[in-house]
């Protein structure tokens, strides 16, 4: 096992990776911002090395700063955390030629799973079922482009293959509107991802954002560990998460995870992986994979008793996944509300100085955050400031302990998404379950349409 580990990453997450290592007794360097120096878990790890100013670009992106502190530190493997350089295959590779080890895939399953073209052509060729559509990337010709949206039928969705998570995409409804839609995502696609690839979905009207987390390791062994429901978000910042997917037939869960597991076995998947699929009418169909650990992990790690990232850090060491399926049991409920620094209705960044800080707690509680009183939320990152996780026997259970959760919560001094969070806990279609990845904005529309006729 590794005696020092970097991480390269800061808030929620570098504590999140700090405890595991603690826990299997490994030492931690942590890399941080000039904005980042006084933040608590800087001050818990081991040893810390500042890389740079604020600006992520030059700092928490800075590949060679981050290589050069694993050789001052001398670690020997690279936590990316989520987010950063987490699915850059270049790091990744970087990190690999300097002599340590990256933890995560391989720098080419990072690049496969990164086009999100190749990275479809690879689960199709696997078994696990996708969204109708162009077999590859388009072609140039018009007519050849016209074939194929008829083939598969309006409404059709463009997608670039150097995009994901919602970046460069474009719905199109009518043949009129097809040609120049492909050539104004290939111009964006190539503007923001060098690359000019695009290729065509049907696009699918309704439907539910479906993850499964799969482990697998250097020798072939691959596990899957149940689904989580990230339906629950706005303009593609996931709000709520959950464990397992509401009024889905435990059946068909089962048999898309078997095929999620066999095509990792396929491409010799290895590390934290999930395959994100759109769930509608009863169908699932693949559409990205993420290589990285996910935010929304701690909902897995409830329901299946499993620490992923203690798993990651096994084996990223080479040893062999001390599981198998049939050790794998999902029990209870667990639902993750992700708490940002921002104003609960109008979605502004609200960063600032934590005046007071009280988590709540109690039984089937978990509270995974940096902030403290006193804590300075920096404008220079991701507004989220940590994720409060509730479990329960039951969907119900969970529900009412989030609810408690919530109202102990107190953030002081900056504002925060919590009464957002108290709405949708007692909404009575989140309570029923198994709400479409469009329902938070129509609701939130909803509400504004009523507060200006009112
Ligand atoms: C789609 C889709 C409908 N049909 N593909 C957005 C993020 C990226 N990962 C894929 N996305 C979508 N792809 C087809 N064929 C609708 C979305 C989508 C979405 C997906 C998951 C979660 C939130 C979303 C919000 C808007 C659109």
């Amino acid at each position: 096992m590794f005696e020092k580990i970097l991480i390269a990453n800061r808030g929620e997450i570098a504590l999140r990776i700090q405890r595991a290592c603690r826990e299997m007794g490994i030492k931690t360097v942590v890399v941080h911002s000039e904005a980042d120096t006084e933040a608590k878990y800087v001050k818990l790890a081991d040893e810390s090395v500042c890389i740079g100013p604020a600006a992520s670009a030059q700092s928490y992106l800075n590949i060679p700063a981050i290589i050069s502190a694993a050789e001052v530190a001398d670690a020997e493997a690279i936590h990316p955390g989520y987010g950063f350089l987490s699915e850059n295959a270049d790091f990744a590779e970087k990190v690999e030629k300097s002599g340590f080890v990256f933890i995560g895939p391989r720098p080419e399953t990072i690049r496969l799973m990164g086009d999100k073209v190749s990275a479809k052509e690879a689960m199709k060729a696997a078994g696990v079922p996708c969204v109708p559509g162009s077999d590859g990337a388009l072609p140039e010709e018009p007519k050849e482009i016209i074939r194929v949206a008829r083939a598969i039928g309006y409404p059709v969705i463009i997608k670039a293959a150097g995009g994901g998570g919602g970046r460069g995409m474009r719905v199109v409804h009518t043949e009129a509107a097809l040609l120049n839609a492909v050539s104004m995502t290939r111009s964006e696609a190539q503007a923001a991802f060098g690359n000019p690839m695009v290729y065509m979905e049907k696009f699918l009207e309704n439907p539910r954002h479906i993850e499964f987390q799969v482990l697998a390791d250097s020798h072939k062994n691959v596990v899957w560990l149940g689904e989580r429901d990230c339906s629950m978000q706005r303009r593609h910042q996931k709000i709520i998460e959950e464990a397992p997917a509401p009024n889905i037939p435990r059946r068909h869960i089962t048999r898309i995870g078997d095929r999620c597991a066999e095509a990792c076995r396929k491409i010799a998947y290895r590390g934290a992986g999930t395959f994100e699929f759109l769930y509608e009418n009863g169908e699932f169909y693949f559409i990205e994979m993420n290589t990285r650990l996910q935010v929304e992990h701690p909902v897995t790690e409830f329901i299946t008793g499993i620490d992923l990232v203690q798993q990651q850090i096994r084996i990223a060491a080479g040893e062999k996944l001390g599981l198998r399926q049939r050790d794998i049991t999902l029990k209870g409920h667990a639902i993750e509300c992700r708490i940002n620094a921002e104003d609960p209705f109008k979605f502004t960044p609200a960063p600032g100085r934590i005046a007071s800080y009280h988590p709540p707690g109690g039984p089937g509680i978990r509270v995974d955050s940096h902030a403290y009183s006193g804590y300075n939320v920096s404008p220079h990152y991701d507004s989220m400031i940590g994720k409060l996780i509730a479990y329960g026997d039951t969907r119900d259970q969970a529900i009412r302990r989030m609810r408690i959760a919530l109202s102990e919560m107190v953030i002081e001094g900056i504002k925060t998404n919590i009464p957002l969070h108290q709405e949708l806990l007692h909404d009575h279609l989140f309570i029923k379950g198994g709400t479409s990845i469009h329902y938070l904005e129509h609701k939130l529309a909803a509400r504004d349409e009523a507060a200006k006729g009112g």
